[in-house]
C-alpha cells in the first residue's frame, strides 16, 4: 500500500476550523493576542494532548474553543492558508474546503470573514500567476494554469450551522448571494454546507433555507443521519422527496434499521446515486461508529455507490486525506485499483463544472500512467 504516497486526491468534506493543525494552533498561541485568556489558552494546550476518542458532544465543545482562536481576520487568512498548504503537501490536488461564517463584535462581520477565506485562496492564485504570467494568453486560462503550477484547486463550501437557527442561516445566505456578484468570489464559492450539532435544531426548520440555495443554482450538500434517532430519518425523508441534495456528509446510519424497521430511505439515495462523503476516523473517534470492521463504507462499496472518502476534520482528529485513503483499503480490503476508482467518482462527485472535472481527471490519471 505504499504506493498511496504517489497519489493525488481530492478532499470533497473538510471543516475549516476543525482542520486547523497542532503547528497552527501553537502558532497562534504564541503571538500572545491579549483577547485569548490564559484559562482560553490552557484549555487549548489540553486539547493538543488529547487526541483519541470523544462524543460528538465534546467535539463541538472543541469546535468553539477552536472559534476563538480565528478572532481576527489575520488569524482567520492563516488558518486558510495552513489548512490549504497542508493539504497540498499531502497530495490534495483538489480541495474543497467549508467554513461556517461568524462575527466578532468589534473586529469582523461575516462578510469579512467569507472574504477572509476568498483572499487567502486567490492570493495562492496570484502566487500561482506569476509563474505563468510570461504565456500570452487570456485570463481564463492563466487562472487556470496558476492552479495547476501550485498544485492544488481550492473552492468554497459556505456552511450553514444548525444549531445557529434559520435567521442566521438567512443571513448567511443574503451575504453569500451579493459576493457572487465579484465573478471571481463566484467561481470559488460553490455550494453549501448544512453542518453543525446533529442533536440541536431540526433540519425540517431549515427547508425553506435549502429550497433557497436551489434557486441560486449552488450546489449542496448536508451532514444527514449522523445520529440514528426519528427526527434525523424525517429530516432525511423530506429532503429526499425534495430532491434538494447534492451530496450527503457522512449519512452514517442511512443503511440501519430504526426500530427494527429498515428505512426505504437507503433505496432512494442507491437509485439517485447521491454520493456520500465518508469520513472515517472521524465517525469511529465520535464513537457513531464501532470500529473500522463494522464502518458502513463497507456496505456502500459493495453496492458500488459513490462515496468519496474525506477528512471531516482533519486538525481535531489528528489525521490525513492519506491517512483515510489508507483506513479505506483496509475497511473494504481494496487494492490500487480501488482507490483509482474511489478517486474518480469523487471526482465526480465534486462541485467543479463538468469541463473542469474532465481536466482534473486527465491531469491525475496522467500522472498516474508514469507511476503505477
Ligand atoms: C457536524 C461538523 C462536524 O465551520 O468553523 N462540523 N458538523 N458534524 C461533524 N462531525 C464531527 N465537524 C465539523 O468548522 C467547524 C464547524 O464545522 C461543523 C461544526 O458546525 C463546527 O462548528 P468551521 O470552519
Amino acid at each position: 500500500m505504499y504506493l498511496i504516497f504517489f497519489f493525488f486526491f481530492q478532499e470533497l468534506h473538510a471543516h475549516l476550523s476543525g482542520s486547523i493543525s497542532d503547528e497552527t494552533i501553537l502558532k497562534l498561541l504564541g503571538t500572545k493576542d491579549a483577547s485569548l485568556s490564559e484559562d482560553i489558552i490552557e484549555e487549548m494546550k489540553s486539547i493538543l494532548k488529547m487526541k483519541d476518542k470523544r462524543s460528538l458532544e465534546e467535539c463541538f465543545k472543541i469546535f468553539s474553543l477552536l472559534h476563538t482562536l480565528t478572532n481576527s481576520i489575520s488569524n482567520i487568512k492563516t488558518c486558510t492558508y495552513d489548512v490549504i498548504k497542508e493539504f497540498s503537501e499531502d497530495n490534495v490536488w483538489y480541495l474543497e474546503l467549508r467554513s461556517t461564517p461568524k462575527n466578532v463584535i468589534g473586529s469582523y462581520t461575516k462578510e469579512d470573514y467569507i472574504k477572509a477565506v476568498l483572499e487567502t485562496v486567490k492570493l495562492l492564485m496570484i502566487i500561482s500567476i506569476k509563474a505563468v504570467l510570461k504565456t500570452k494568453c487570456n485570463s481564463l486560462y492563466i487562472h487556470r494554469e496558476a492552479e495547476k503550477s501550485f498544485g492544488i484547486i481550492v473552492r468554497i463550501l459556505i456552511s450553514i450551522d444548525r444549531s445557529r437557527g434559520v435567521e442566521d442561516a438567512w443571513d448567511t445566505l443574503k451575504i453569500v448571494k451579493e459576493l457572487r456578484n465579484n465573478v471571481v468570489y463566484k467561481k470559488y464559492i460553490r455550494g453549501i454546507d448544512v453542518s453543525g450539532n446533529p442533536s440541536k435544531e431540526s433540519l425540517l426548520e431549515y427547508l425553506p433555507i435549502l429550497r433557497e440555495v436551489r434557486e441560486m443554482e449552488l450546489k449542496l450538500a448536508v451532514h444527514l443521519l449522523e445520529l440514528c434517532e426519528s427526527v434525523a430519518f424525517e429530516e432525511a425523508a423530506e429532503i429526499f422527496s425534495e430532491g434538494l441534495v447534492d451530496r450527503i456528509g457522512h449519512g452514517t446510519f442511512l443503511n440501519q434499521k430504526l426500530s427494527g424497521e429498515t428505512s426505504n430511505l437507503v433505496n432512494v439515495v442507491l437509485e439517485r446515486k447521491i454520493p456520500l462523503e465518508i469520513c472515517i476516523t472521524s465517525n469511529i473517534k465520535c464513537g457513531t461508529v464501532k470500529d473500522l470492521a463494522s464502518h458502513h463504507v463497507n456496505w456502500w462499496k459493495n453496492k458500488d455507490h459513490p462515496i468519496a472518502i474525506c477528512t471531516d476534520d482533519k486538525g481535531v482528529f489528528s489525521t490525513t486525506l492519506s491517512d483515510e485513503i489508507c483506513l479505506y483499503c483496509k475497511a473494504v480490503d481494496g487494492d490500487i485499483q480501488d482507490v483509482m476508482d474511489m478517486i474518480s467518482t469523487s471526482i465526480e462527485a465534486s462541485f467543479l463544472d463538468e469541463n473542469e472535472k474532465q481536466d482534473l481527471k486527465q491531469r491525475i490519471f496522467n500522472y498516474m500512467k508514469n507511476v503505477v
